[in-house]
């Protein structure tokens, strides 16, 4: 995390060296523990104030949300917390958090200040940073989404036996999102020791409690509908809530079940730093001030400790605060070039797969990192299998040679999944690698983001890709943007069973691409031959960002094909001729494959008309190098699509393709897809929706005139 070297940074005083406490200490040395507690949260204290006056000189941008009365739950958790192997997110009030879980304060103001060394590269602002590397996850903006990432860090912590736990904090206005439900269920179903932590501050920004619940504010008590512990702290009383705190983490720990928290803390300076508070009724901002743990402390440490040693420790701080912000304002301003090489993470080296379809059925039981038994066989003959085989023969070679993939996904084990796609994986892998989930495509996902940063590679399966767009969020703003805000790559494959033609309805048969391909930091592979669909998948597996595998559905099971191992299939990521022609290129991909090629070989017979036609494949990033060529030699630019035309993926590849061939096109390119419609449910109403064969040549001929 620290782009500078440490040298640059002014030494911390030493009793900030001290980052850990142990439970036990607060009965054996409480003075001792009361003033390393006190002395972070005096430091965290004066860090966010003097954040706040820099936002206020102009000098710190963004949004600035400070911690001022949250210091009492945070840094006693924090301490506890055994950094060398728990997982964290902070929220908007996690500041003293981030201070002692790493690195060093003038990296944490450097992230305040967005310059040069900021450890988000400038990036993302203000406290949304991260340390990754060290299990602090970078939160995103969206209240309750980063539940779900905690628990797949902590699951990944766990299942390489590391005796982890997941913290994962939300306030009292974020308990109202559907992630906070579908989280707490899913840690008590698969019994992971995660701290659920709600920094209950009364207030979410101007909306009061009474006013976000009807069913009474004891938010605790919402453990019991999960079959799980919960209490309550008050987060002003440190003593207690430190003790609290920590037999909670130790039964945790010992017993892999997750707690519900529920902290009763003070927000001192309003929502952020442009809240006026003028919603406060009178005299509510001196009683807040009135029940400031801090002073209180400070009175009871100093009939302890001396007031002498903590207005030395006070000086100490106040002057190795002012020396890091002398530090950070001088670091110079990001530099916007190589910017765009920060979206995705950069190609991983080769996997040493074994040059076979990987037929065998063994569960793998080596930890995640070591290297697949077995050497090279001689490659056997190609098999005919249908696309839904492929991709299952895909995830069993995946699943047998490399120890950290997993799959996931609603009816994926013993059923198989909707569409049998992943049938018989759950014999042969078994529970936790063939997991089913429950119907929470959000928590789930988050879920996959963390075990993905945690040094594992999920597979999730959506039962329709329709079902994805519940986790929008998930997929397109935590995944998606995780290596460009924090540096960290998130391997992924989402697969998404998309597509229509099977009188499924609106809900069953959508294409979504310009949906999530409009966001930036998502590849997308869409095969549509049962040889690209088990290349797809390896190639999907291996990258280290997220990717979208497109499996239409009318494809799984539409004929068998032969498939082999295949040396090249990375060639999946670029588009493929599949049939050469001089009177124009014609672009397509997914199901409209097949129908283009029909309708090509149409236009061939009876009209002796070439059509170049490509396969796109991948979706992005867009390789168009070969169509740009082909373009140049036609000038004539169809492109088909099943998806809606308005905002649909041809808009994209016409426009990109128009703008650089301008001149070399000899008539406006034609562009075929979906009526702007919702899809509708009856055959014959489906099939007017749709691209079909009749239309397209109708809209070939039209064109050519
Ligand atoms: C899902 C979501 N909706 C809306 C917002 C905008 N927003 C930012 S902070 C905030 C209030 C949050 O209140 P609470 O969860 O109690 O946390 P607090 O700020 O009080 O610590 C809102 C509505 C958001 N960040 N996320
Ligand atoms: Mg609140």
């Amino acid at each position: 995390m620290n782009p500078l070297p440490d040298k640059a940074f002014p030494p911390p005083p030493g009793f900030l060296a001290e980052r850990d406490l142990a439970g036990a200490e607060l009965e054996r040395d409480p003075a001792g523990a009361l003033l390393r507690i006190y002395t972070w949260m005096h430091l965290a204290r004066i860090t966010d104030n003097r954040i706040l006056e820099l936002f206020r000189q102009g000098l710190v941008k963004g949004t600035v949300t400070g911690g001022q009365g949250n210091e009492g739950l945070i840094i006693p958790l924090a301490l506890l917390a055994d950094k060398a192997n728990d997982v964290v997110s902070f929220t908007h009030r996690g500041l003293g958090g981030h201070l002692i879980w790493s690195s060093h304060l003038c990296e944490h103001l450097h992230q305040y200040f967005a310059n040069a060394a900021s450890p988000t590269r400038a990036l993302e602002g203000n406290i949304h940073h991260g340390d990754p590397r060290h299990r602090s996850f970078p939160m995103i903006s969206h209240l309750g989404a980063m539940c779900g990432t905690i628990l797949g860090g902590a699951d990944a912590q766990r299942r390489r036996g590391r005796p982890a736990v997941g913290f994962t904090f939300f306030g009292d206005g974020a308990t109202s999102t559907g992630d906070i439900h579908e989280s707490l269920n899913l840690a008590s179903l698969l019994s992971l020791p995660i701290v659920f932590v709600i920094e209950n501050n009364g207030y979410a920004y101007s909306t009061p409690v009474a006013e976000q619940f009807a069913a009474g504010t004891e938010l605790w008590r919402r453990a019991a509908g999960y079959g799980i512990e919960g209490m309550a702290v008050d987060g002003t009383d440190v003593p207690a809530c430190a003790r609290t705190l920590a037999g909670a983490i130790a039964r945790v720990r010992a017993t892999s079940r997750p707690v519900l928290i529920e902290a009763h803390v003070l927000r001192l300076r309003g929502h952020a730093a442009y809240d006026t508070c003028s919603y406060l009724p009178p005299g509510a901002q001196e009683a807040l001030e009135a029940r400031d743990p801090l002073p209180r402390m400070r009175a009871q440490l100093a009939g302890q400790v001396g007031a002498g040693t903590l207005e030395a420790r006070e000086a100490e701080l106040a002057a190795f605060l002012e020396s890091c912000v002398k530090i950070a304002l001088a670091c110079p301003r990001p530099d916007p070039s190589g910017m765009e090489a920060d979206l995705f993470a950069p190609p991983p080296p080769p996997r040493p797969w074994i040059p076979d379809l990987g037929s065998g059925p063994e569960p793998a039981s080596v930890a995640p990192g070591a290297k697949p038994e077995g050497g090279p066989a001689a490659a056997p003959a190609p098999e005919m299998l249908t696309h839904a085989q492929a991709l299952n023969r895909g995830l069993r070679k995946i699943l047998a040679e490399r120890p950290e993939a997993l799959i996931l996904g609603q009816d994926i084990a013993a059923y198989g999944g909707a569409f049998k796609v992943t049938e018989g994986l759950f014999e042969a892998f078994g529970r936790p690698r063939v997991l089913n989930t429950p119907l929470a495509e959000s928590s789930c996902t988050g879920y996959a983001i963390g075990l993905a940063l945690g040094g594992f590679r999920p597979i999730e399966e959506f039962q329709f890709a329709d079902f994805a767009t519940e986790a929008v969020t998930q997929i397109a703003l935590n995944a998606a943007t995780m290596h460009f805000r924090s540096g960290a790559a998130c391997p992924l494959v989402l697969r998404l069973p998309c597509g229509g033609g099977l009188t499924f309805g609106s809900f069953h048969s959508q294409e979504l691409e310009s949906l999530f391909l409009a966001m930036p930091g998502l590849k997308a592979l869409y095969p549509s031959t049962p040889q690209d669909a088990f290349n797809a998948m390896l190639a999907a597996y291996e990258d280290d960002n997220p990717v979208i595998l497109f499996e239409h559905k009318g494809l799984y099971r539409r004929s068998r094909h032969p498939v082999a191992w295949d040396p090249a299939y990375r060639e999946v990521w670029r588009p493929r001729r599949v049939r050469p022609g001089d009177f124009a290129t014609f672009v397509t991909y997914g199901e409209m494959v097949h129908l283009a090629a029909d309708v090509c070989a149409y236009f061939e017979a009876e009209y002796e008309t070439g059509f170049d036609l490509f396969d796109l494949r991948c979706l992005s990033p867009l390789q168009l190098g070969e169509i740009e060529d082909s373009l140049a030699r036609t000038g004539r630019l169809v492109v088909l699509h099943e998806g809606r035309l308005t905002h649909g993926f041809g808009a994209e590849l016409v426009a990109r393709l128009a703008a650089s061939h301008f001149r070399a096109l000899k008539c406006a390119p034609l562009r075929i897809g979906s009526l702007d419609l919702p899809v509708p449910f009856a055959p014959e109403l489906e099939a007017a929706f749709r691209p079909t064969r009749g239309k397209v040549i109708e809209r070939l001929a039209a064109w050519m005139g």
